[in-house]
């Protein structure tokens, strides 16, 4: 908590990266949310985990029309600045990303939802690449929704979202239980991940909560050195559960002997023996590094799964989180 989420997200481009603190314009390396662009109506969402008081919201909308990239460092590899000149302000459709034609800021009645009232906002016609700022009397909420009407042939994202209130920092603790089941922040008792491979980095690093797509970051379990064709990454929640979604952090440093599996699967315990889920939706269709890999399936209960990875041998696969959704897991968040 808080916990973004949204309509749908391109599997590079997750909702994370609009509450991570940071924003910039430039594609590589991303710090945006951008949705699949199927729809010109688009939500993002932030849960606190209870009721707080905000009257102020920065929206950091993205613009890629612009002619060049921003600078992404003084001396930046080469590799980042060939990405960052590709023309990656397109969408998965071919889309360009463009600020919105308007917004809708939003919160829930209980039955639906309706805007805040008396906004003031600057500017007043949303703009990419600055913060859009709306104020009004304060107001308490658990969840903001931002409703996002994108121009024909565009799509809209944000590189970040703030909420501002009248509370001091730090917020108090939420009240509803965090969502992601295998979530262990201190790597102690339940939920215990364990591994068919020992890599460099304990695999208490995949369910910290903490997810990281930047080749330099150690904050991700590899299997590079493996023997194996497969090797699988297991979840144990302690006591029975209902499952339905897993997102899958997949990291890769392509050049170092890592690379997105050539497939992955999901298992689950049944008292017995370990039995494939069936009917999965998978998305993206193929696994993609550095991206966030989302597997939807009806609801099952069962104590653990397994995450199994079919390496692109010679390289490895490596992840950096494994997120696992309860039983309301229906979309990709
Ligand atoms: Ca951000
Ligand atoms: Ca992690």
């Amino acid at each position: 908590m808080p916990r973004a989420s949204a309509s749908s997200f391109q599997p590079q481009a997750p909702p994370s990266w609009a509450v991570d603190g940071q924003y910039w314009y430039h594609a590589a390396p991303p710090n945006r949310w951008v949705p699949i662009g199927a729809d010109r109506s688009t939500w993002f969402e932030v849960d606190f985990g209870q009721a707080r008081p905000i009257d102020t919201v920065k929206l950091y909308f993205l613009d890629d029309t612009d002619a060049g990239p921003d600078p992404v460092a003084e001396d930046p590899p080469m590799w980042l600045l060939s990405k960052a000149q590709e023309p990656t302000g397109r969408a998965a459709q071919g889309l360009p990303v463009v600020a919105p034609v308007s917004y809708r800021l939003m919160v829930s009645n209980g039955s639906e939802w309706i805007d805040i009232p008396a906004q003031q906002r600057w500017p007043r016609i949303p703009a990419g690449r600055r913060a859009n700022v709306a104020t009004f009397p304060s107001v308490r909420v658990e969840v903001v929704r931002v409703q996002i009407v994108s121009g024909p042939g565009t799509v809209s994202g944000l590189s970040e979202i703030e909420t501002w209130g009248p509370e001091t920092a730090p917020a108090p603790e939420p009240i509803r239980p965090v969502a992601n089941l295998a979530f262990n922040p201190t790597g102690q008792g339940f939920p215990r991940v364990s591994a068919s491979f020992d890599g460099d980095v304990p695999v208490t690093v995949v369910n910290d909560g903490e997810s990281a797509f930047n080749s330099y970051s150690r904050k991700r379990w590899t299997a590079a050195g493996t023997a194996n064709e497969r090797d699988w990454i297991e979840v144990d929640f302690g006591g029975s559960r209902t499952v339905s979604g897993v997102d899958l952090h997949l990291w890769a440093w392509e050049s170092r002997g890592t690379a997105a599996p050539l497939e992955w699967s999901v298992d689950s315990w049944n008292g017995a023996s370990w039995i494939s889920v069936p009917d999965i939706h998978w998305a993206p269709a193929r696994p993609l590094a550095m991206a966030v890999n989302t597997a939807r399936f009806s609801p099952l209960n069962t104590s653990k799964i397994r995450v199994i990875l079919r390496h692109a041998s010679p390289r490895a696969s490596a992840v950096s989180e494994i997120v696992v959704w309860g039983g309301e897991a229906g979309q990709p968040r």
